[in-house]
C-alpha cells in the first residue's frame, strides 16, 4: 500500500525557537517511517516580511542544519528549499485566481503582521495562497503544524475544494496534524502571545541555537505570577506555558508535574525546567555544529531534495495547467 503523504515547512525568518521545535520540528521526525514526508524551508514565505539578504542566506542553511540535527533523514524524507522548486510559486499564482480577497484579509496572521508595518505589501496578503500551493502541489494528506497555522490550513482546504469543484477533482484535501502537547508555546515574557522568532524581545523566546547559559537565564526570567503555587490553569498563563514545555520534554502529564511540585516554589521548578530543556536540546545543538560546518553535505541534501520535489510538483502542475486550459509546454 502506498504511504500517505506529509508536507510541512518552516520559515527561515530568524533563528528557530523552542515553539517551532515543540510545535513542529520535533514532530516531523517521528512521521518519517510511516509517511512519505516532504519537509521544506520556506524562504519565499520568509520574504513576505523584509529579510536582510545575508541573514536570509544564513538562516536558510541554519534551518536546514537544524532539520538534519533534529533527526530528519534525507534517505527517508525529501528535504529542500522552497525557492529551488519554482512550481510552488507557479501554482501559488493559479490558486490566487480562485481565492476571494475577503478571505485573505480576514486571516489573523495577515492582520497581526500588517498592523506592525506602515506599508503592507501584497506578498503578506497572499502568503496563505502560497502556503496552499506548497501543500497541494504534493497532494499532501497531512500537514504537521502548530495550532497558529490552523486558519491557513482551513483556507487551503477551501481552495482545494473550490478548485476541485470548478475544474474537476484534482487535489487531495489535506488534514491538519497538531501535537497533543505544545501546539502553541507562548512568549516567556508575555504569555498571552505566541512565542515568535521575529519578536523584538530576546527574553520572550528560547532559540534552538541559544547557549546553555542563555537558555537557563531566559527560563529563570520567565514571567510567572504572585500566586506562588505550581498549577496548570488559565489564571496562571506564564506557569501553564512552562508546565507545557516541561511536559513536552519529559512526556509527563501536566497533572503529574503539578503533583511533583506540590508545596515547592517556582524557583526550584524553574531550575529543574532549565536543566530539562538544556539536556533535551544538547544532542541537537551538538549535531548542529557538526552539520552546519559541512557545506558540501548541505548542498547535496538540498539539491537532491529539490530534484525529487520538483519531479512530484511538475506532475501536479501539469494537471492543473491542463484543467485550467493552458497549452501544454
Ligand atoms: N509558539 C509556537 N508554538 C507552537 N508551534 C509554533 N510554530 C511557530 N510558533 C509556534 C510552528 O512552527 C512552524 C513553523 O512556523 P513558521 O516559521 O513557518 O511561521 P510562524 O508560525 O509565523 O512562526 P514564528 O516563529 O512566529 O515566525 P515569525 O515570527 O517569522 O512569524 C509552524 O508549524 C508553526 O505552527
Amino acid at each position: 500500500m502506498e504511504k500517505k503523504r506529509v508536507f510541512s515547512g518552516i520559515q527561515p525568518s530568524g533563528s528557530l525557537t523552542l515553539g517551532n521545535y515543540i510545535g513542529a520540528l520535533s514532530n516531523f521526525v517521528g512521521l518519517q517511517e510511516e509517511y512519505d514526508c516532504l519537509y521544506c524551508i520556506v524562504d519565499l514565505h520568509a520574504i513576505t516580511v523584509f529579510q536582510e539578504p545575508k541573514d536570509l542566506r544564513k538562516n536558510t542553511l541554519d534551518v536546514l542544519s537544524l532539520y538534519l540535527a533534529a533527526g530528519l533523514d534525507p534517505e527517508k524524507s525529501t528535504i529542500f528549499i522552497q525557492s529551488h522548486v519554482p512550481q510552488h510559486a507557479e501554482l501559488g499564482w493559479c490558486l490566487n485566481t480562485i481565492t476571494p480577497l475577503g478571505q485573505l484579509q480576514r486571516m489573523t496572521q495577515f492582520k497581526d503582521k500588517s498592523s506592525k508595518t506602515k506599508e503592507v505589501d501584497a506578498g503578506l496578503l497572499n502568503y496563505p495562497t502560497l502556503m496552499a500551493a506548497d501543500i497541494l502541489l504534493y497532494q499532501s494528506d497531512f500537514v504537521p503544524v502548530g495550532i497558529d497555522q490552523k486558519q491557513h490550513l482551513e483556507l487551503t482546504r477551501d481552495i482545494a475544494q473550490r478548485f476541485n469543484s470548478k475544474y474537476s477533482d484534482t487535489f487531495v484535501v489535506p488534514e491538519i496534524m497538531t501535537p497533543k502537547v505544545g501546539a502553541k508555546i507562548m512568549s516567556l515574557q508575555e504569555p498571552e502571545y505566541k512565542m515568535s522568532k521575529s519578536s523584538d524581545n530576546k527574553d520572550s523566546y528560547i532559540l534552538l541555537l541559544d547557549s546553555e547559559d542563555e537558555t537557563r537565564k531566559k527560563i529563570k526570567k520567565a514571567v510567572t505570577d504572585s500566586i506562588g503555587v505550581v498549577n496548570y490553569t488559565d489564571d496562571q498563563p506564564g506557569l501553564k506555558n512552562l508546565i507545557t514545555i516541561y511536559s513536552s520534554f519529559t512526556g509527563k502529564t501536566p497533572e503529574e508535574i503539578v503533583k511533583d511540585y506540590e508545596n515547592i516554589g517556582y524557583g526550584v521548578f524553574k531550575d529543574d525546567l532549565a536543566e530539562i530543556v538544556v539536556e533535551g536540546l544538547r544532542p541537537l545543538r551538538t549535531r548542529f555544529e557538526e552539520i552546519r560546518s559541512d557545506k558540501e553535505y548541505l548542498e547535496k541534501v538540498y539539491k537532491e531534495g529539490a530534484q525529487k520535489a520538483s519531479y512530484l510538483g511538475t506532475k501536479t502542475l501539469r494537471k492543473v495547467h491542463k484543467k485550467m486550459g493552458f497549452i501544454a509546454r
